[in-house]
């Protein structure tokens, strides 16, 4: 019932990566593993995009090596695969042999940047951004004990190892999770995304080449974290550039350009692969194979991540990074607010103009906007029909993306946990009318109102952008209030979350 998937499974004996095109109901799978483990499904369903999922997902959080082989159960016996294997946490390596290929330059002028980098969504290393400022002092592990020792970090798992469970946090200093992280080499603890404080913002300014016109609030998080640990392949749904610096420690950086998101069969905005767990070598595969750029950043080095591109990291010492998130127009911050998915990120690039900030076509994003809103007998059926729109955009809109099959529909709603996202996600308010061109109603002036009585008072600039007059929402029809309130829900959530920071 699948057909043929092209997976990226590595395989050490044999197959080459890459081009490992397979039958699934032709392989049966074992599992060898140290540690318990449950055994994937066996069926005909089972496909390889299960495998993989099992993989990266369980796989991730196991202890001791894993082994998963696929037999080809029509062929002789002896023709196993061995797929992956995981490196043991405890074995956490520091050798990274970086592809190197991005390249590093001292801080560019604002305009060079944009013209060089920024516009055309290259990836590039800057070296000595913060110069001349406090931050550029701070390198080692005692510089930052003495300077941000007393911060308050709030460590948890990664995303992904919690994928679908909550996400349970500690709070601590960032001096007592060093201690915890030499008492504990292996610890999956560390501090992901948390709004930068005060105490660490003082220490370097805003850079110029991230005040790009016409664009949104720029945010700043930093990360703290125990050699070895990562953060797994993603892209972030928020659609802002990143200026990701290096203080203290080294960091491997991973970046894969969007159009081979098929290939990484996303589960929501993750990859499902445990690129973490792969072994050097098969770690150099896969990065050829998705014509990836690594590097590895050293203190006082900034990487700059083009939007919506997929990221790995991982922390070669116990190192501290923070972020500059910016260049974000207003037609990316109306996007940002649907659920996110590959083929949106795909999409979102073909109608952006990032120079300009005015959308390539307005037609595609009312069509967007107007089938989220739409009436459906549930958050799933609304869930299916968008992404049937959306691969229909894709195809038509991004031909230089990745085409054909690689993920089964069956794939997500195997996760009980998409299907929790998916009936939370998918659950925007419907038209009460007829059709989003009706008039406002009274429950979204309601909404409105408050927003425009709050403090600080909402963009006059981004509603002129989007073509609506903030003195008169009367005049909005349905769905550009519906739109409106999207921002507005999105823009309170990020405010909850940095208060909780
Ligand atoms: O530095 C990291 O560990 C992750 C960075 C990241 O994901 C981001 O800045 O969006
Ligand atoms: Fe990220």
């Amino acid at each position: 019932m699948v057909g043929e998937q092209d997976c990226l499974l590595l395989s050490d004996s044999g197959t080459p990566p890459g081009r490992l095109t397979c039958r699934c109901s032709l392989y049966a799978i074992t599992c060898a593993t140290r540690s318990e483990f449950r055994t994937p499904p066996t069926d005909s369903r089972a496909t390889f995009l299960h495998l993989n999922l099992y993989w990266g997902i369980i796989g991730s959080s196991l202890r001791g090596p894993l082994v998963m082989m696929a037999r080809k159960v029509d062929a002789p016996w002896g023709t196993e695969m061995r797929l992956a294997t995981a490196t043991s946490p405890g074995s956490r390596s520091s050798k990274a042999m970086s592809l190197d290929n991005i390249s590093r330059i001292r801080a560019p002028s604002t305009q060079t940047f944009w013209r060089k980098y920024l516009w055309v969504h290259r990836p590039v290393v800057i070296r000595n951004l913060y110069a001349g400022q406090p931050i550029a002092k701070v390198q080692s592990w005692a510089d930052v004990d003495r300077h941000f020792g007393g911060i308050d970090l709030r460590v948890s798992k990664n995303y992904y190892d919690c994928y679908g469970k909550a996400i349970q946090q500690y709070r601590c200093t960032l001096r007592d999770y060093h201690r915890l992280t030499e008492d504990d080499p292996s610890t999956p603890y560390f501090c992901i995304e948390q709004a930068a404080p005060r105490t660490l913002t003082r220490y370097y300014r805003i850079p110029e080449c991230a005040r790009v016109p016409n664009t949104d609030t720029i945010r700043r998080d930093f990360f703290v974290a125990a050699k070895g640990l990562t953060s797994s392949i993603h892209f972030d749904g928020d659609q802002r550039h990143v200026l990701l610096t290096q203080v203290s420690g080294r960091k491997r950086v991973v970046l894969i350009h969007p159009r081979y998101a098929k290939r990484l069969l996303p589960v929501d905005h993750f990859c499902a692969t445990a690129f973490q767990n792969y072994s050097e070598r098969e770690k150099k595969r896969f990065l050829k194979y998705f014509h990836a750029y690594e590097t590895v950043l050293n203190p006082g080095d900034t990487v700059y991540i083009p939007k919506l591109w997929w990221h790995y990291t991982e922390y070669l010492d116990f190192g501290m990074t923070f972020n500059v998130r910016f260049g974000r127009t207003p037609y990316d911050q109306l996007l940002a607010t649907l659920p996110r998915h590959y083929y949106l990120q795909n999409i979102s690039l073909r109608l952006v103009n990032d120079r300009t900030g005015a959308t390539l076509d307005g037609d595609v994003i009312d069509q967007i906007f107007r089938a989220y809103f739409s009436d459906y007998p549930s958050p799933a059926v609304r869930r299916d029909k968008m992404v049937e729109l959306y691969g229909r955009l894709y195809r038509r809109l991004c031909p230089d993306s990745l085409q054909g099959t690689y993920i089964s529909r069956d794939f997500d709603p195997a996760l009980p946990a998409t299907e929790k996202k998916v009936r939370k996600q998918y659950n925007p308010v419907p038209f009460r009318q007829q059709s989003g061109n009706g008039p406002i109603t009274a429950w979204q002036r309601r909404v409105l109102a408050d927003w425009l009585s709050e403090e600080p008072r909402p963009s006059r600039r981004l509603w002129t952008f989007l073509g609506y007059n903030l003195n008169r929402p009367d005049e909005l029809t349905e769905l550009g209030a519906l739109k409106l309130i999207a921002l507005y829900r999105a823009k309170a959530w990020w405010r909850m979350r940095e208060r909780a920071a």
